[in-house]
């Protein structure tokens, strides 16, 4: 099948992208990496009069580091995540959770700011912005605001983002040395989205847990923040921890429900032992290090 026909505009700026999105009122769409909305275009599942096509934005590509923040431009291929240097060494965590995302080819094209803002609450990324603490930069014609991730996300989908609205930055902040992190995700085969994803980091200093950041994907209609394994990990010395009762708390905030794929059930019980294993493992790990 062939998208219905639309207008196209490659704008050069972000302050073209906002008047074009105002003037649309409602009837645009953004082109990112093209790697979910393509196959949306070509099944007429979604039909823009307006296709803005922000590839050409030098403004939202990069990375810049600051005052404990790292910024991350929307419009950096997911492969280009994978292979920067400064993203290596101040977030090692949004590294690993990007190799899990779709394949080699996919990841060429598709951007980490398309996988923030379209919030499939399968997906690796969006959970992974929600655990770090990070938030968004978004702009349009009536100024730029920002969003904490854990406010971005409320159902399949559906964000915080309005229609006329352009998500410009990614604010990630950077934990400190002694942070060990947290990434398992259970998948039918490499590349799918997570049946239970697992993402998380945890601060460690003198042996006890300074602070944790957990969120579940697969595990409800949106990512999912573990606060209550969070609050409970907090303060704790690691060698009286015990993972397999924090696993029950661990997936109290999610919602898991039954598709084609896997049951709720079966999503709570491996997230149960996803998570005590997770934990036992990094945990192990660091101390043999
Ligand atoms: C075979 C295959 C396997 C995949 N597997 C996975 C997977 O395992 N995990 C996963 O997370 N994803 C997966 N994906 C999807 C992933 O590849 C996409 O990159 C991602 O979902 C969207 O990013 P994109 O840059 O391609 O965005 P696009 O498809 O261009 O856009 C997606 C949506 O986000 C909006 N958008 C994009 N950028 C912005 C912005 N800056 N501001 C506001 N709105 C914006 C668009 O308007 C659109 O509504 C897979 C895709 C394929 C084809």
């Amino acid at each position: 099948m062939k998208p219905a026909p639309f207008d196209y505009f490659a704008p050069e700026s972000v302050d073209e992208v906002c008047r074009l999105l105002t003037e649309a009122g409602g009837g645009a769409t953004l082109l990112a990496g093209g790697q979910t909305l393509m196959p949306l275009l070509a099944l007429r599942m979604s039909q823009p009069f307006i296709l803005i096509d922000i590839n050409r934005i030098a403004a939202l590509k990069g990375v810049t580091r600051a005052d404990g923040v790292t910024r991350i431009g929307p419009m950096m291929r997911q492969n280009e995540v994978i292979a920067d240097p400064v993203l290596a060494q101040a977030q090692p965590l949004l590294v690993t959770a990007t190799r899990h995302v779709g394949h080699h080819q996919t990841r060429n094209r598709g951007t980490i700011g398309g996988s923030i803002a379209l919030g499939e609450p399968a997906a690796e990324l969006p959970a992974t912005a929600v655990a770090l603490g990070a938030s968004v930069e978004v702009r349009s014609t009536r100024g730029s605001r920002r969003i904490a991730a854990e406010e971005l996300y409320f159902g399949p989908y559906a964000t915080a983002l309005e229609p006329d609205e352009l998500l410009t930055a990614i604010h990630v902040p950077e934990w400190p040395a002694g942070t060990v992190w947290l990434f398992r995700e259970i998948a039918q085969r490499p590349g799918d989205f997570g049946l239970v994803g697992l993402t998380g980091a945890l601060a460690l200093k003198d042996g006890r847990i300074e602070r944790a950041g957990i969120a579940w994907f697969g595990m409800g209609p949106t990512p999912i923040k573990a606060r209550q394994v969070e609050a409970a990990l907090l303060g704790q010395a690691i060698d009286t921890l015990d993972p397999r009762a924090l696993a029950e708390l661990a997936i109290a905030d999610t919602a898991p429900f039954d598709d084609s794929h896997a049951s709720a059930e079966y999503r709570r019980t491996v997230g149960k032992r996803v998570f005590a294993r997770a934990l036992s493992e990094t945990l192990n790990l660091r101390a043999a290090a």
